[in-house]
């Protein structure tokens, strides 16, 4: 999947960011990133990398996230019959996961409005971003159940270069 090269690369960064040498990075360390500070939605990319109930990411765990983040491989995804970290799907899951923070599988009207909140913020008032959410269920929630699934969700974006809009590219 990754060159051995690649895999050493990626372990000089994991130490890089792992400053107190305690084989994990914890939520200190990624604060420290400065590309990442910036990020309006760096609490959910964090979360990402945190299994739940855990408060430390091992390298395993960290070549696991930043995998999806990876330029997919077209020649070999086609020979492989198990789906790869990097294909379209894989990467439209991490972000799924981004939004649905209950992960019960389903993106919520509340949930929607939460990361557009983080995310516009400052250009955007109340008003606009409730109408921002309502269009975008408008859109997405094809069965109307006032909740976006990740079929849903795939179909509302797979036409978008999802590696485009990732921005944590700067950590691989
Ligand atoms: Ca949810
Ligand atoms: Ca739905």
């Amino acid at each position: 999947l990754v060159s051995a090269a690649h895999i050493q690369r990626l372990y000089d960064r994991f130490q890089l960011l792992d400053r107190d040498q305690m084989g994990g990075l914890r939520n200190e360390d990624f604060e420290a990133i400065p590309e990442l500070v910036t990020n309006p939605i760096k609490d959910r990319i964090i979360g990402a990398f945190l299994s739940p109930g855990k408060d430390m990411v091992d390298f395993p765990s960290f070549v696991r996230v930043l995998a999806h983040f990876q330029p997919t491989n077209s020649k070999r995804s086609k020979t492989s019959s198990q789906e790869q970290y990097n294909s379209p799907t894989r990467k439209l899951q991490f972000v799924f996961q981004l939004y649905d923070q209950d992960r019960d599988g389903k993106i919520s009207k509340t949930e929607m409005l939460q990361v557009l909140q983080e995310m516009l913020r400052m250009e955007e008032t109340d008003e606009q971003l409730q109408s921002v959410m309502e269009k975008a269920f408008q859109e997405a929630d094809l069965d109307q159940d006032d909740a976006i699934s990740f079929d849903e969700f795939k179909k509302s974006l797979e036409k978008l270069d999802i590696s485009e809009k990732m921005s944590i590219g700067f950590l691989c």
